[in-house]
């Protein structure tokens, strides 16, 4: 059976990119013809700048919002990355094959660690190593497929490329997997930028929907959301980044083409209201579920508990394998 895994990092409330780009596909297809399972990346979060106490009630968070997205414990695992130890072993062996010309060449890396210098601070060695550690979350897992947005599809194929480079070195280890990014939104833009990515840890928020907004902050952002110059709507990401973004959001709620939809409006005011109007319909369910969920903090836990359990016991005879294959002395 096909395997998928797949990680959400508790840096800020998760966003409307964050839903669109991969939590739907989870929600709607992964968890129902594989083995899925869905990570509350937390390690990742320490990456930057970090308030510990904002990224343990963002954790809770997450994995509160992944249930009320949708993913249902019976079909799929559902657990905290730091619960699991085989993440950071296996993510030393595989820094053991890396090089730092691959981590500095991320494009990810690049833009935080540029926003971290901006911002007076220092970049952390764990930003740079960090895709080295999503590649151990995927790899212990023996994953087929990992669905993200775009932004992550670079992180997947260094991960390809360590995979294949330990299984030719030390004897076959790891499955070599593959990124599966959605057809519409895979990278869903800011609303007030529509030329960089709607980001949960963006200190500008007016242009980002996050999935917790009320119906009328929604609204409220989507009216406010920067079109470009001109009138007409038409789906051209180079000449109409906003009213593109707009097309495109709209497309993921309603499944139909942003092709088509362009071809049917003629005032960028229509589509806003539109577009805001379906992505409230769309985030209703999961606010409502979310609520039941925050009443009952134990099952939450319990999913957590039973998720930790299940992912160690499929990623430990992996990284031990790992470790055998390297060079490594079994413990005596
Ligand atoms: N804007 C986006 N459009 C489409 N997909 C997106 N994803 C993130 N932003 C967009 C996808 O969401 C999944 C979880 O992302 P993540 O938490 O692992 O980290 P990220 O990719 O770095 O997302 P953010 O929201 O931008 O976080 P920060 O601001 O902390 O960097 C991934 O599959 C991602 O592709």
């Amino acid at each position: 059976m096909t395997r998928i895994f797949s990680g959400i990092k508790p840096t800020g409330h998760l966003t409307l990119g964050n839903y669109l780009g991969a939590v739907r596909q989870w929600v709607d297809t992964d968890q129902h013809r594989a083995e899925a399972l869905f990570c509350v990346v937390d390690l990742h979060a320490l990456t930057v700048e970090h308030d510990p106490a904002r990224v343990r009630r963002l954790s809770r968070q997450a994995a509160t919002l992944l249930l009320a997205a949708g993913l249902d414990p019976a079909h799929c695992t559902v657990f905290v990355q730091s619960h699991v130890d085989e993440h950071t072993r296996l993510a030393y062996l595989l820094e053991c094959t890396a090089t730092d010309g691959e981590m500095r060449r991320m494009i990810q890396y690049k833009e935080k660690a540029a926003r971290e210098r901006a911002t007076g601070g220092s970049v952390r060695l764990s930003l740079l190593t960090y895709p080295v550690l999503m590649a151990a979350d995927i790899l212990a897992y023996g994953a087929d497929e990992v669905p993200v947005g775009d932004d992550q599809a670079q992180h997947v194929e260094l991960t390809r490329d360590l995979a294949a480079r330990f299984n030719q070195r030390y004897g076959h280890a790891f499955t070599v997997p593959r990124a599966v990014l959605p057809t519409v939104a895979a990278r869903v833009m800011d609303l007030q930028d529509p030329t960089s990515k709607m980001g949960k840890s963006h200190a500008e928020t007016s242009g980002i929907v996050y999935l917790l907004d009320e119906p009328d902050v929604v609204h409220k952002k989507v009216m406010r959301a920067v079109t470009d110059s001109g009138s007409e709507v038409t789906y051209d990401r180079e000449g109409q980044p906003g009213v593109t973004n707009l097309l495109e959001i709209l497309a993921a709620c309603t499944h139909r083409s942003p092709v088509e939809l362009a071809a049917s409006y003629a005032s960028y005011g229509a589509l806003k209201r539109d577009t805001a109007d379906a992505v409230v319909e769309l985030l209703r369910p999961v606010r409502e579920r979310h609520a039941r969920l925050c009443a009952d903090p134990g099952h939450v836990d319990e999913v957590l508990r039973a998720g930790a359990e299940q992912a160690r016991s499929l990623a430990r005879p992996t990284v031990d394998a790992a470790y055998r294959a390297i060079g490594l002395m079994p413990p005596l």
